[in-house]
């Protein structure tokens, strides 16, 4: 409760900073896109990790502006890259609460507007960690937000919240494989038949492919190898403030 009524006023006291981590193509190595993460430094409690804050932000819904914020923030940003000639997918994580309230689609194609970037360089990240009040209307919305060309991506695929079942329900482009998939695949044969049959379910479907929580080289080519697609994780880089992605991209030119 000290967190929660600390989050209503976090927004604007300014203590919310989004950072981004670097995707690359598995096979390239180039930027292909970034995830877009946010970081609350509270003034009294310093920082603080979102798996604190924000179960408690959508329970009390102020995950609503909050996310809004993220969003914003992120496409802003992502315009920034373009303009430099990047031409970087931004991913951002969204909570379905935000997806089911009603005005969602309008205030994305808003966003996307104000901004000018254009669709297809967003993408949606999302788990499903509540229960949906309507999720006939989620559906619809991702199905529109997917006829306009934004990109949907399931993460934490494997675990208990993302399941197979979201690929059967959603308009999905991106599966994010959990990081608890990739972990061990260096030295587990189980562990790497199982990352191979995930991948030639994704491919067999056509969804694209990301190995989450890449933090080794055998890992990286083990992956590459297995046709994954874009790889993310400690061994690219850590999460980064704006300044420091765009001398990131900048300088791997
Ligand atoms: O960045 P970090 O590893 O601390 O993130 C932990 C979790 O918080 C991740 O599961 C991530 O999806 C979630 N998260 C990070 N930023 C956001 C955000 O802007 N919105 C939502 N809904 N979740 C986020
Ligand atoms: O659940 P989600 O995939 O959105 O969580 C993303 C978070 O995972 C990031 O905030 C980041 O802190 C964390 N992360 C990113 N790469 C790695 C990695 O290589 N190893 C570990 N342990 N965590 C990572
Ligand atoms: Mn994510
Ligand atoms: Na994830």
């Amino acid at each position: 409760t000290r967190l929660a009524s600390g989050l209503k006023s976090a927004l604007a006291r300014n203590e919310f900073t989004v950072v981004y981590q670097p995707l690359c193509d598995a096979k390239t190595g180039e930027v292909t896109s970034a995830e877009a993460l946010i970081r609350w430094n509270h003034s009294k409690m310093g920082l603080i990790p979102p798996n604190e804050f924000i179960p408690i932000a959508e329970e009390t819904r102020i995950i609503i502006p909050i996310g809004e914020w993220v969003l914003r923030s992120a496409v802003q940003e992502a315009k920034r890259w373009h303009d430099a000639g990047h031409m970087i997918i931004v991913a951002v994580n969204i909570s379905c609460i935000q997806l089911e309230e009603c005005h969602c689609y309008q205030k994305i194609q808003q966003i996307l507007a104000e901004t000018g970037l254009e669709p297809q360089f967003l993408e949606l990240e999302i788990t499903e960690r509540v229960a949906l009040s309507n999720p006939e209307e989620m559906i619809r919305i991702l199905n529109n937000l997917r006829s306009i060309g934004i990109k949907i991506a399931i993460d934490d695929f494997g675990t208990g919240y993302s399941s197979l079942s979201y690929l059967k329900k959603y308009p999905v482009h991106t599966i994010k494989i959990d990081r608890s998939f990739i972990q061990d695949i260096a030295f587990e044969v189980r562990d790497r038949a199982m990352l191979k049959a995930l991948l030639i379910m994704a491919k067999s479907l056509n969804f694209s492919t990301v190995a989450e929580g890449v933090e080794t080289p055998e890992q990286f080519s083990i992956l590459s190898d297995m046709g994954c697609n874009v790889v993310q994780g400690f061994l690219l880089s850590t999460p980064l403030s704006g300044e420091e992605f765009f001398n990131f991209i900048t300088n791997r030119r």
